[in-house]
């Protein structure tokens, strides 16, 4: 939508950057300004917030289909409505995503086919199943919970335009946590057999979810040149932490344990867990979690089956284009 008017990286490919700009560029980002679509950037930044944002818009879209799964089945008229406002809302947050990402020069459908050919990540969490009813509770619970912790930040990230597209999105991601816990709730405070399903749920999800903060500090190859450039505000292990912190006590209103016999509270008030089995994050990271393979297969079927209303939409704006030039001719 912006990729007309944009300056392109051509410059920053020609030549060598300037040192100067790019001391011109730190100190305005040393002092909080927010750089815009067309400022000079190092094409690093570029690269990098690239990178990210399109992985997070992918997040968003494959993020639909482990809840869409429950679609047909939620237990009320109520459920379902709440269900597909939610499903409607992350696909909302995928756009403006991908909006915010062709900013940079790229277009959506590069990202998409970055996507489609295995070449760009999406969150590790998506590659789980939903099994039952408290899965939905516990995705809205603790993946948007865990997305909000990440993302409260990133509304004062340096970027212009994803910034600005975390504002709305983090106020949505706060409704769907609500839905979530009050999911967890209505079943915590039911029959033993929905508390049961409730803890089953928790102790699928609690590990994974705190993946999704990505790896630990110390082998985090991005973090150090995204907290320099302000894209980054508190790191991997310090916001997986504020979670943990944030999640236990909620937990416990519940009356449900978190799977980690080893957690403890320190002097300070944290919840110290145990070690990740991170060999499991790689894995799924290599296209070998549980549901990878699925979600993929998905994704290239819905965007097969969309084909022609990409052609239609295509065409239309063409004759559009056409009539516009005629009348400007006349
Ligand atoms: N899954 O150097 P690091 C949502 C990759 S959507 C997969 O620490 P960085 C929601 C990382 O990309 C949730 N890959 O990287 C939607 C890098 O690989 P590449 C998505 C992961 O970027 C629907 C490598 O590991 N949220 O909430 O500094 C319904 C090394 O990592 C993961 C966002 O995308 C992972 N979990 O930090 C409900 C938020 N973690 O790129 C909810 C925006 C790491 O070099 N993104 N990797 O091939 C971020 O904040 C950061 O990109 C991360 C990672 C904290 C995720």
């Amino acid at each position: 939508m912006y990729t007309q008017a944009l300056n392109t990286s051509d410059g920053e490919d020609r030549g060598v950057e300037d040192a100067a700009q790019a001391a011109r560029f730190q100190a305005r980002i040393d002092a909080e300004e927010r750089i815009e679509p067309n400022d000079w950037m190092p094409a690093a930044y570029r690269k990098t917030l690239l990178r990210q944002i399109s992985q997070h818009a992918h997040s968003e879209v494959v993020g639909m289909l482990p809840e869409g799964n429950w679609i047909t089945r939620a237990p009320t008229l109520r459920r379902k409505v709440a269900l597909l406002a939610k499903i409607q809302d992350e696909c909302g947050h995928g756009l403006y995503l991908y909006s915010a990402a062709e900013t940079l020069g790229s277009s959506r459908e590069e990202m998409v086919d970055a996507l489609l050919a295995g070449k760009a990540k999406y969150s590790s969490i998506f590659n789980y199943p939903t099994l039952t009813w408290a899965d939905i509770g516990t995705i809205g619970w603790l993946v948007d919970g865990a997305a909000i912790m990440n993302q409260i930040p990133l509304c004062r990230c340096s970027y212009g335009p994803y910034a600005r597209a975390m504002i709305r999105v983090c106020k949505e991601e706060s409704f769907h946590q609500r839905q979530g816990y009050e999911i967890m709730l209505t079943l915590c405070r039911g029959s033993a057999e929905q508390k049961a399903m409730a803890q089953d749920a928790l102790d699928r999800w609690w590990w994974p979810v705190l993946m999704m903060f990505g790896p630990p500090d110390q082998v985090s190859q991005h973090s150090d040149t995204s907290t320099k450039w302000k894209i980054k505000r508190f790191s991997n292990d310090e916001l997986r932490q504020k979670f943990v912190d944030a999640t236990v006590p909620q937990a416990q209103f519940l009356g449900l344990t978190v799977p980690d016999p080893g957690m403890k509270q320190d002097a300070e008030g944290h919840w110290r867990y145990s070690e990740i089995d991170w060999d499991e994050f790689k894995q799924v990271l290599a296209g070998n979690g549980p549901c990878n393979r699925d979600r993929m297969a998905a994704r290239r079927k819905a965007h097969d089956d969309g084909a022609w209303v990409r052609e239609a939409a295509a065409a239309y704006a063409e004759k559009r284009q056409a009539r516009q030039h005629a009348q400007a001719a006349e």
